[in-house]
């Protein structure tokens, strides 16, 4: 099945959305195969954003996303990577249609809320950037015949 790597970002946690967040993934049918509460090291930061090195917001980037706990998931499902970006929303909130996360949730294209891999070569890249292996649980749920 399909993974993907989201994470609510520094200003989500403080804001109170984890919650809101995990509740919409859940609802629409997704299983969580891995989730943490965690501080971004610079490092991390440079390797997660390294296609963005040369725009200009790069630095403001990467301050940003370290400058507090993010919470980091790997969801599963079919199409997942897909859906997830849509139901994000566009990455500047004020874009975003009502109804999406970053359309319900954001004000700035800075401060969106939350990330989501944009293809399969990004959502393996990053699922094996912030998750060991054994961090990854792979289980059945019963409600998923009802869902598929
Ligand atoms: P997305 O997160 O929707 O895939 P990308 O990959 O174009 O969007 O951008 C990565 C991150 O960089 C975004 N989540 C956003 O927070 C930030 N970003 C994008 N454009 C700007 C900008 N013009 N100024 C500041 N930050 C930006």
């Amino acid at each position: 099945m399909e993974k993907t790597f989201l994470m609510v970002k520094p200003d989500g946690v403080q804001r109170n959305l984890i919650g809101e967040i995990v509740k919409r993934f859940e609802a629409k049918g997704f299983k969580l195969a891995g989730a943490k509460l965690m501080v971004i090291s610079d490092e991390l930061a440079q390797n997660h954003y390294g296609e963005h090195k040369e725009r200009p917001f790069f630095g403001e980037l990467v301050d940003f996303i370290t400058s507090g706990p993010v919470f980091a998931m790997v969801w599963e499902g079919q199409n997942v990577i897909q859906t997830a970006r849509d139901m994000m929303g566009k990455t500047n909130p004020q874009e975003a249609a009502s109804g999406t996360i970053r359309g319900d949730f954001g004000m700035t294209v800075g401060k969106n809320v939350i990330h989501g891999s944009d293809s399969p070569e990004s959502a393996e890249r990053e699922i094996g950037l912030f998750f060991g292996e054994d961090e990854i649980v792979s289980y059945t749920k019963q409600d998923s015949a009802w869902i598929y």
